[in-house]
């Protein structure tokens, strides 16, 4: 089974333009505590490189894109986030990492929880010991 799940958000677009909605428990699949975006990464950075132990995300590339690669310590797999009628869903326990952002990239992220610091796993090799055992 793929790690990658994707949402889909309808544009609710008329002649003007094209409008997106996000809404708890429907568009995306929990209710959402959290917003925040990323932008201005510079060229050449990643981001990420940990695993959350109980929350959910879903990211969507709100303007031009990044490369999202998730691994759940049995699989890897990689995909453009491109699009921003496109959602990620980002399970818990599962590694994140993102390279290869454009200029104009803003990555939305809309989050299950609160943020706490004592939720992320920042070690490849804890986040590997805690999924096996
Ligand atoms: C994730 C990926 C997609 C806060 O104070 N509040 C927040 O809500 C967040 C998300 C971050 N921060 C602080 C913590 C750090 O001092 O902002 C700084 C940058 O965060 P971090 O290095 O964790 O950023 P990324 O881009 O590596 O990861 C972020 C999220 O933290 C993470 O949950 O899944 O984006």
């Amino acid at each position: 089974m793929s790690l990658l799940e994707f949402v889909d958000f309808p544009p609710l677009g008329d002649e003007r333009g094209s409008l997106v909605a996000l809404e708890s428990d429907k568009t995306v699949p929990f209710p959402i505590k959290r917003v925040y975006y990323i932008f201005g990464t510079q060229p050449g950075v990643s981001r990420g490189f940990h695993a959350h132990k109980k929350l959910k995300q879903v990211a969507v590339c709100v303007t031009g894109k990044c490369k999202m690669v998730l691994d759940n310590g049995k699989q890897r797999e990689e995909t453009w986030l491109d699009s921003p009628t496109k959602g990620l869903v980002i399970d818990n326990m599962t590694w994140r990492e993102m390279h290869d952002f454009s200029e104009d990239c803003v990555l939305l992220v809309l989050a299950s929880e609160h943020y706490s610091e004592e939720d992320y796993i920042r070690s490849y090799d804890d986040f590997i010991r805690q999924v096996t055992e």
